[in-house]
């Protein structure tokens, strides 16, 4: 596999509004990356202990801010378990390198049109066995539109540390959803409401369960309509994705700027 996306890929991604790109990652990279998570969570369960935590409940579910670190709670009462942690690249040495692998990096550069690329945000999102909570139908994009005025040139990849299927809550991307822009927002009750995409709008009939071994990555478009079901199995569910934008931006949340090597 070379690391360039071939033009069919590029023809996918444009059609599809993603791509997959199975077994990427060598086993023993995965294991490494494994091992980073768990060291991750470790630290930012020690930062939401600490005393500059900011702690809150947003639609019943626990979040804290520690500086620019948010760590989200898993949804059932009481939780314990961390649902996802952003950004997660400066917890962990595997996880700064991983900003820079040509794997992810060339591709971005097609993606996005630019010679180099820098980082915009990465989040681990960990769904545990039992308990991962499923993510509502949503695009990415109204989060990120009052921090960028390019929101639609910010492509993800998820990098998959588990064997990933529909039963253990695998991402689902709506194919071809991302050619609308920006959809309406659910309008109910729930104080997130308005991030998630209203249900109406598009066709759920076109989604795609992302059922891949571990070690693949998911390219996807930031406008592309995606979510997952909850994990109910006695399986992981671990990934993180990687956002990227031109180089020389800031990050979403801390503002540095990290232009991925080329
Ligand atoms: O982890 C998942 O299954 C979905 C994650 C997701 O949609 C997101 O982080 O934007």
């Amino acid at each position: 596999m070379t690391l360039e996306l071939s033009k069919a890929e590029l023809e996918a991604y444009k059609e599809d509004g993603f791509l997959v790109r199975r077994s990427a990652f060598l086993r023993q990279e995965v294991a490494a990356l494994r091992t980073a998570a768990e060291v991750a969570v470790q630290t930012a369960m020690a930062m939401v202990a600490g005393a500059s935590a900011t702690r809150y409940v947003l639609d019943g579910n626990l979040f804290a801010d520690i500086d620019h670190t948010t760590v989200q709670f898993e949804h059932h009462r009481g939780a314990a378990d961390i649902r996802v942690i952003e950004p997660v690249h400066d917890l962990h040495e595997e996880f700064a390198q991983l900003v820079h692998d040509p794997r992810l990096v060339r591709p971005m550069c097609q993606l996005i049109g630019s010679a180099q690329v820098a980082l915009w945000t990465a989040k681990l999102n960990l769904k545990p066995p039992k308990v991962g909570s499923g993510f509502a139908w949503h695009q990415d994009t109204p989060y990120w539109i009052h921090d960028c005025q390019e929101a639609d040139r910010l492509p993800n990849v998820m990098v998959n540390f588990d064997d990933s299927s529909v039963v253990n809550g695998c991402l689902h991307i709506v194919k071809g959803s991302h050619k609308f822009g920006m959809l309406p927002g659910c309008n109910d009750e729930r104080q997130l409401a308005g991030f998630y995409t209203d249900p109406a709008v598009f066709d759920a009939g076109a989604q795609v369960p992302i059922e891949v071994p571990s070690g693949s990555l998911v390219f996807f478009d930031p406008l592309a309509v995606h979510g997952s079901q909850p994990n109910n199995s006695s399986r992981q569910r671990r990934g993180i994705i990687l956002t990227y934008q031109p180089a020389n931006r800031p990050t979403l949340k801390k503002k540095d700027v990290i232009n991925a090597l080329v």
